[in-house]
């Protein structure tokens, strides 16, 4: 297991040093201010290593996250061999700079969503939360998306009717946020009109139509990836079910076999997100983690605490509905196969995936979920169990 540690480049108001000091060696990193479609040079790439690599550190740029997908590709509109050419140079560059491991998603327009950034967990620190209600409330009573009633429990949609009714506007700036915040390009929150105008886009659009242009996207790339030595790597969709009427397909096993069986190639593998499924089916996770095994290529683990309506809230990564020390095994057992055959890449780089924002992170500006100090409780308490684990 690599322990490893999503940095956002310079920007990133945690430091490499700071990165170095929680004992990570493994960076996830990406070429954040490169817009969506485009080429990333293989200069920037270089300078990019070199500035993770710096003297002293002990630090590697091993996995990209995320190498984007334009949403041109998703939606399937027009002459998309222009986007493909670039994602395919975008891969050869990586490959030419030595980093091999690329996740990215496929989720239509929102990447992850959350409703509430800051929910006050014990002693004051703060949690990330999807609450079914506020949702609801957001769909129904301020995009207008009248079909959302549908989605949701009659239950649900009278508490959301009931909490819009109570909530003033600084309630709702503040959901907004929340739920933009996991937009692509997070640096530019979208107004209501235009995620209504962005939405519209997918209309009539299901998830065969997704499906058939995700398995269009891997015959185009996985290929090249092939050749190149990339594994490629995808991100389970957060939360694991529709939202918005945006239809999912990476959100249960059967939805990743498919994707995997899209393009059987080692090159076409999974990023294991036990937070995403386990919103979904935490019971299930573990066995996930064993049946794809071989092709899972990067994980991030981190826990949620599911609730009766399809609400959940981020818990300590050890602490959640996720039997975390069941995927560890999962993935240690992995490890060995690979070392058996003989594989020098055998171990796999996980992250601690978000953490609370626990002391000093509360007077600090970071990316929602991804404070220093929570995140770094994260993954010393991922190093204790899988040291342990590995040692038994
Ligand atoms: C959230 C992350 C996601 C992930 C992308 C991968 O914290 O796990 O934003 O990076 O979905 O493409």
């Amino acid at each position: 297991m690599i322990e490893s540690w999503r940095w956002f480049g310079p920007l990133d108001d945690i430091t490499l040093a700071e990165v170095a000091q929680t004992g990570a060696t493994g960076i996830v990193n990406a070429l954040h201010e490169i817009p969506y479609g485009e080429v990333w040079p293989r200069a920037a790439i270089a300078a990019r290593r070199a500035m993770i690599r710096s003297p002293g550190l002990g630090l590697d740029w091993l996995v990209v996250e995320s190498l984007p997908v334009a949403e041109a590709i998703k939606t399937g509109e027009g002459d998309l061999s222009r986007l493909f050419a670039n994602y395919r140079q975008s891969l050869a560059n990586l490959a030419a700079e030595g980093i091999r491991i690329v996740c990215y998603n496929f989720m239509p327009l929102l990447d992850w969503t959350r409703t509430d950034l800051d929910v006050p967990v014990r002693g004051g620190a703060t949690a990330l939360r999807f609450d079914a209600v506020r949702m609801a409330a957001f769909e129904l009573h301020r995009l207008g998306r009248a079909e959302a009633a549908a989605d949701y429990p009659a239950g649900t949609v009278a508490a959301a009717g009931a909490w819009a009714q109570a909530a003033g506007e600084a309630a709702w700036e503040a959901l907004l946020a929340s739920i933009m915040a996991g937009l692509p390009g997070a640096y530019s929150r979208y107004s209501v009109a235009e995620l209504r105008a962005l939405l519209a886009r997918y209309r009539g659009f299901d998830r065969a139509a997704l499906r058939a242009n995700l398995a269009r996207f891997l015959a185009e790339v996985v290929p090249a990836a092939e050749d190149l030595g990339i594994r490629l790597c995808i991100h389970p969709d957060d939360p694991p079910r529709d939202i918005l009427g945006l239809p999912r397909i990476v959100a249960s096993g059967d939805d990743i076999a498919r994707v995997l069986a899209a393009a059987d190639s080692p090159a076409n593998g999974l990023t294991l997100c036990t937070g995403s499924l386990g919103a979904g089916s935490p019971a299930e996770v573990p066995a996930l983690a064993a049946r794809f095994a071989p092709r899972i290529h990067f994980a991030h683990l981190r826990n949620v605490r599911g609730e009766p309506d399809g609400s959940f809230q981020e818990s300590a990564h050890l602490e959640g509905d996720v039997d975390m020390a069941a995927v560890v095994r999962a993935l240690i057992a992995e490890e060995r196969r690979r070392a058996a055959a003989g594989r020098e890449d055998a171990a796999i780089p996980f992250r601690p995936d978000h953490g609370h924002r626990i002391g000093a992170d509360l007077g600090r500006a970071s990316h929602p979920g991804y404070s220093l100090n929570g995140r770094m409780r994260g993954l010393a308490e991922l190093r204790g169990l899988a040291l342990g684990l590995a040692a038994g």
